[in-house]
């Protein structure tokens, strides 16, 4: 693997692996106390995910002209809120009034059935590393609406996971467990780029644990010294301390701990009529196999869109993987497994040892993504041969150029071949798609649709999964706005009290400053997608990626 030299890691300061490699650490001499007070209790929190566009959806059974007209204003106002306090109060007070009913609407629709892999992670470690702690799982993504998340709040240590569309309800709940006298640490995909800045924003933050978060957290509740716990970051007088980075090797974790959840919560929860899942699967579950990105670890690599708070590639033992797996077939009757490792095949001698590696007689189908430009031949055959019945696969665009703009490693051609093969093994397929990169014009759209249109030709095509880009925190979409000499001053406070207000306004700076149409024409583009029928359901417009794992079709048994 090419040896990390990620600029925006090479900010942070970073980082150990697996192999305890140190590349650079932040130099910090003091080693400061931690809380003393004992840890009698833990919970840790998945608040629900909220929509930039929550009050843009409330016009959807307007009339076309109406909605446009509508949405430019709301837009235009957001902007307003986002340098004027006052108008950002009313704002945030109007989506409020509106959030709970359509809250429920959009999770029940959206995928009511992982269960919290990342938090589930951390308390399996508690339980596990420190005796005598109680902890509790609050599942606001799939079990609890946010009210009653907020209502159970009652720990002596509260670990909250922040995503980019539940950042704001991370932060409502911080202070709601801060007000009951609780620590709280916030940890996550969105807390991990935004460490600084909520520590900064919210006094009512203790600390931050940046990318994995079992160690750190483990220590945090034993009351280790501040400065000895790796990717915390913390206040120290009025100065904000970032500790190392360390990743642990991930088979020396222990398998996340189902019995820290309802497990038939989410097996009845996957059987929303609203949202089929993974029919004729009943018991789905998810879990990890691995973590990182080659492509995203590379100098050069990386997609410009992406999100996700990982580089170097980690791998867990193919055995331990398959153990996990048969554990859960026999004890929860799982059926189905969903990997969201972001590349199942991109280790190719890894993917040969799993498939290897598989307990002869056992019965289990999966789904998981894949990069196109590594399917070839004998991955494909291997995949089906495994139990693999579907795959996501990262088309993205129908314009060779927007692939090359949004630094995407596959080709159109390789985009092809994979569903020829795919289609060979009878693998089904869903396609993702982004829209809205660097150069996307009105004659690149038309492209993709047209691709698009030649994917549903393929017997073994689901459906396509369309998202509009969001340059959520921690893509290098973001770091180009928050950078862009005009922008700069604008977006200087992302993180604080108005992210939601932020977030949407940068969607609308990021087609302006970086393609040739705007955010509405994607909008009424997105309409007319959906209107032909090319997506089976209404999928949020603050990112049409619902896919969890949920094949609507299976070809092949
Ligand atoms: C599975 C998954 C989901 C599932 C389950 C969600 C969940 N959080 O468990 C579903 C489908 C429900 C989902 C929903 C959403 N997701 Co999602 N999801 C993923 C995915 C593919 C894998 C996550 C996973 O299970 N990893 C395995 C576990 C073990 O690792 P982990 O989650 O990273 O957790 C570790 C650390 O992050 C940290 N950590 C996490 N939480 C906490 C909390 C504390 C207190 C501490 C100390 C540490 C800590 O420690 C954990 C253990 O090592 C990732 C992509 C990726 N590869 O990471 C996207 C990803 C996390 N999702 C993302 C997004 C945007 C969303 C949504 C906002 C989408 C939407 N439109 O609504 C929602 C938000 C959900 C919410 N409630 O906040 C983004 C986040 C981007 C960002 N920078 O914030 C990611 C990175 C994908 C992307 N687009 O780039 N998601
Ligand atoms: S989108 Fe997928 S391929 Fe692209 S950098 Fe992210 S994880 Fe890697």
């Amino acid at each position: 693997m090419e040896p990390c030299a990620n600029l925006e890691r090479e900010r942070e300061g970073l980082i150990t692996g697996c192999n305890g490699r140190i590349i650079r650490a932040s130099g910090l001499e003091e080693m400061k106390m931690g809380a003393s007070k004992k840890v009698e209790k833990v919970q840790l929190v998945l608040p629900p995910p909220r929509r930039p566009d929550t009050y843009l959806a409330q016009f959807s059974g307007w009339p076309h002209p109406l909605v446009r007209h509508a949405r430019r204003i709301i837009f235009r106002l957001a902007e307003v809120a986002v340098s004027q306090g006052l108008f950002a109060a009313i704002l945030q007070r109007l989506t409020r009034l509106r959030q709970p009913r359509r809250q429920d609407k959009y999770i029940a629709k959206f995928a009511r059935w992982p269960q919290p892999l990342g938090i589930l992670s951390v308390g399996t470690y508690i339980k596990q590393n420190n005796p005598g702690v109680e902890v509790e799982i609050l599942d606001g993504n799939n079990v609890l609406t946010l009210d009653e998340v907020k209502r159970r709040i009652d720990a002596d240590l509260v670990g909250i996971s922040a995503t980019g569309g539940g950042y704001d309800h991370a932060i409502e709940v911080a202070k709601v467990a801060k007000k009951r006298g609780a620590r709280v640490i916030l940890g996550g995909a969105a807390a991990t780029p935004l460490a600084r800045e909520i520590l900064k924003y919210y006094d009512f933050v203790d600390a931050v644990i940046r990318y994995d978060g079992e160690l750190a957290f483990s220590k945090y509740v034993a009351a280790a010294p501040l400065a000895s716990i790796e990717n915390l970051v913390y206040r120290d007088g009025h100065e904000i301390r970032e500790n190392p980075i360390k990743l642990p090797c991930l088979d020396k974790l222990p398998a996340p701990d189902r019995d820290l959840l309802d497990m038939e919560v989410y097996f009845r929860n996957s059987k929303d009529p609203e949202y089929p899942i993974c029919e004729p699967f009943k018991r789905p579950v998810n879990i990890y196999s691995q973590k990182g990105c080659v492509w995203r670890s590379q100098e050069e690599g990386g997609c410009v869109f992406c999100s996700i708070p990982y580089y170097d590639l980690r791998l867990r033992e193919p055995k331990l993987v398959w153990d996990e797996i048969s554990f859960l077939v026999e004890k929860y009757r799982a059926d189905f497994i969903w990997d969201p490792s972001d590349n199942l095949v991109g280790d190719k001698e890894w993917f040969k040892a799993f498939c290897a590696a598989k307990p002869k007689g056992l019965k289990i189908h999966y789904t998981n993504y894949v990069d196109a430009e590594d399917i070839d031949e004998e991955v494909a055959r291997l995949l089906a041969e495994s139990g693999c019945v579907s795959v996501f696969v990262g088309v993205e665009s129908g314009d060779p150029k927007m692939l090359q703009s949004m630094n995407k490693k596959a080709t159109l051609e390789d985009n092809m071949r994979a569903m020829e093969l795919l289609q060979k093994y009878r693998i089904g397929v869903v396609a993702g798609v982004v829209v809205g990169v660097q150069g996307e014009s009105k004659e690149s759209l038309e492209r993709t649709v047209e691709f698009l249109k030649r994917l549903t030709e393929f017997d073994n095509f689901d459906r396509f999964e369309w998202g509009s880009l969001i340059p959520f925190s921690g893509s290098k979409a973001n770091r180009m706005l928050r950078e862009h000499p005009d922008l700069k001053e604008k977006y200087k406070d992302f993180g604080n009290e108005d992210y939601l207000f932020q977030l949407a306004c940068m969607i609308q700076d990021w087609y302006r400053y970086y393609c040739e149409i705007d955010y509405s024409y994607v909008l009424e583009l997105q309409d007319r997608v959906l209107r032909e029928g090319l997506v089976p359901y209404e999928m949020t417009m603050f990112q049409r990626r619902s896919w969890s794992g949920t094949p609507t079709k299976v070809f092949r048994l």
